[in-house]
């Protein structure tokens, strides 16, 4: 017999939602989330006593807990995710695709009575600030209170959510089981008609948290190009120059390559007077305002970041982002029960407990915290916040940025000689695979507008979508395409990174403002010679050149496996793009 609390709702099409997933799942308790200090003061208590949360030392970490989950359950898995569209075309070539009467008729018997025994967290949330035209509902509900924890970080979610609600329908189904955690019994499927997802056998991140990846993103992108809009896999960041003025830029960069430490750098010391202020570090949602610019929103209300290579020196807001109100998932602990991972300040402490729970002694090879260990912090927390994150109209974009992990082949930084061209960067963005996803990590792919795992519809129709928007647009942003990664032959980065991104960001800023003038090459335009801000950095004329170069042979190459990919997104790929590669490939011969 199911108990539930009060439904704090009249909405009759949730109730009955939730009704019928209740009886399919048959949980013990039904409890509607509302967001409060006293529930989530209940909810800690019980993923202490069920041990999904582990102390930590709560003088140096108030109010923050440790999650280990199964070492089978670490990271996305893109090749369990699907996109349930009536139509397999619809999906694409890029996504796994599953006949909608096909995946619920697998789901449902898995589902059956698998909260026995549990409790059903009913969760309302919104994505984006409360009262925006750009915020969408979403209902998760969840068997973990794990699951529900994080959410209260990462979204706007209880009371407020209903009430944002109302009685309307256009809520999004979201129905999260943990199940046994058997990777053989896994599925993340959306629907995009039905504006709804079924995530079964997994407890992490992306797979779990349905408001991040598969609501503003793959469910978003769907809602986007149909309501003309778009769900891109951005951070969102404000840069104020000594003058006071403040422009807003996003940068999509694929999972574990900077977006997080890009959106809360801090500018070197050379830089007095610039500040940066985050809105986001994973999503923006994007809109054409009434002046013909393009508008953002993030639509989260925390980080779920990457915690190794996260330090003072690197990214010393995201450290204090973590200070308190945080969750750690498969980070390492040391003896005095303070977080520790890979990358760390300090020295490497003697002895660790592992992100397993095993003894980690100084020097093994084994890795103490797992590559893809993560932090999940309010944003409140974030000392450079922006103070737009809640207007609900965003703010106005003047620059979209793309950037891979590429050892070579891609310079620091190259602008577009225009909107199209500055797609087809964003089409043909190259990155080499990491953590965050389960699989090979480190071989190239193609992962276009870093959105090759969450979107959620044909990619071909994506892209037509982002030419499309050109039209719409008075005012464009201008478009770039970044690397902070390439290597030398020793296999060592050339360019230092984080903070110091800064300096390309100046750069990206002024050219925005028309205040300078650049280098064209075949392939973009780059900075001139001694335009980019180099003063108190400590780089080598052999590295600065090397980590600008273009190489025509590489390129060459670049181009070419361009055509494969092209080719393989099928009939509903835009001509223009390859038209694009044609023209720069016969630039070559
Ligand atoms: P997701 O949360 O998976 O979407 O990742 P993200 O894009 O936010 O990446 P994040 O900023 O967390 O960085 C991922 C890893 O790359 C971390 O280990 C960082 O320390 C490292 N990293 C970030 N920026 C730079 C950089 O400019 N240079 C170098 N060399 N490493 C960087
Ligand atoms: C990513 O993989 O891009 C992430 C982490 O931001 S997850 O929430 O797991 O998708
Ligand atoms: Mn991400």
């Amino acid at each position: 017999m199911t108990t539930t609390t009060t439904s704090l709702t009249n909405n009759q099409h949730l109730l009955k939602w939730v009704n019928d997933m209740a009886a399919m799942c048959e949980p013990d308790n039904v409890l509607w989330l509302d967001g409060s200090d006293a529930e989530n003061k209940r909810m800690v208590e019980e993923a202490l006593a069920k041990k999904v949360f582990l102390p930590l030392n709560a003088k140096k970490h108030p109010g923050c807990y440790l999650h280990r989950s199964n070492p089978n359950d670490v990271a996305r898995v893109e090749h369990l995710t699907f996109i349930c569209s009536r139509n397999k075309e619809d999906a694409g070539t890029t996504n796994h695709w599953m006949a909608p009467e096909e995946a619920y008729a697998k789901l449902k018997p898995l589902y059956k009575a698998s909260m026995k025994g549990r409790t059903m967290y009913v969760i309302p949330y919104v994505m984006g600030p409360l009262g925006s035209v750009h915020s969408k509902v979403g209902i998760e509900l969840t068997d973990s209170v794990y699951v529900a924890l994080n959410m209260r970080l990462m979204t706007r979610m209880g009371k407020a959510a209903l009430e944002f609600l109302g009685d309307k329908n256009d809520f999004n189904r979201g129905l999260h089981c943990t199940g046994d955690v058997n990777p053989e019994r896994r599925y993340i499927c959306h629907f995009p008609e039905d504006n709804t997802i079924w995530s079964f056998g997994s407890g992490y991140g992306g797979n779990a948290l349905l408001g991040k990846k598969c609501l503003a993103l793959r469910i978003g992108s769907y809602l986007g190009r149909t309501e003309g809009w778009m769900a891109e896999h951005m951070l969102i960041l404000g840069v104020e120059n000594p003058k006071g003025e403040t422009f807003y830029v996003a940068a999509a960069f694929p999972s574990a390559c900077g977006k997080t430490n890009f959106a809360m750098m801090v500018p070197p010391k050379a830089f007095a007077g610039w500040k940066i202020y985050t809105v986001g570090d994973d999503i923006a949602w994007l809109r054409v305002g009434e002046d013909g610019r393009l508008w953002a929103v993030n639509p989260e209300n925390g980080y779920f970041g990457v915690a190794p290579g996260t330090n003072y020196s690197t990214n010393p807001n995201a450290m204090h982002c973590v200070d308190k109100d945080s969750i750690f998932t498969n980070v390492a602990v040391t003896e005095d029960g303070t977080v520790w991972w890979e990358g760390m300040d300090g020295e490497v402490p003697e002895a660790l407990t592992d992100w397993q729970g095993r003894p980690w002694k100084k020097g093994s090879t084994e890795k103490a915290a797992h590559p893809n260990s993560r932090f999940t912090a309010p944003a409140k927390n974030n000392p450079v916040l922006s103070k737009h994150v809640d207007d609900p109209k965003g703010v106005p974009i003047s620059a979209l940025i793309f950037g891979g992990r590429r050892s070579n082949t891609a310079p620091l930084v190259l602008e577009s000689f225009n909107w199209a061209h500055g797609v087809f960067m964003g089409a043909t963005l190259g990155s080499e695979t990491t953590a965050a996803a389960t699989g090979q990590v480190g071989v190239v792919r193609r992962d276009p507008m870093a959105m090759l795992p969450f979107c959620g519809y044909n990619v071909g129709d994506y892209w037509q979508h982002w030419l499309d928007m050109q039209s719409k647009l008075k005012n464009p942003p201008r478009i770039f395409q970044v690397n902070w990664f390439r290597k030398n032959t020793d296999g060592k980065f050339l360019w230092p990174g984080y903070g110091e991104n800064m300096r390309v960001l100046k750069w990206i800023l002024e050219r925005c403002q028309g205040k300078c003038d650049a280098t064209e090459t075949l392939f973009g335009w780059v900075p001139k010679e001694g335009q980019l801000e180099l003063e108190g950095l400590a780089i080598s004329p052999e590295a600065m050149r090397e980590v600008t170069s273009i190489c025509l042979k590489e390129w060459k190459t670049e181009l070419e496996s361009q055509k494969a990919f092209f080719e393989s997104i099928g009939p509903r790929m835009p001509k223009t793009l390859e038209l694009i590669r044609q023209q720069l490939l016969s630039l070559l011969s």
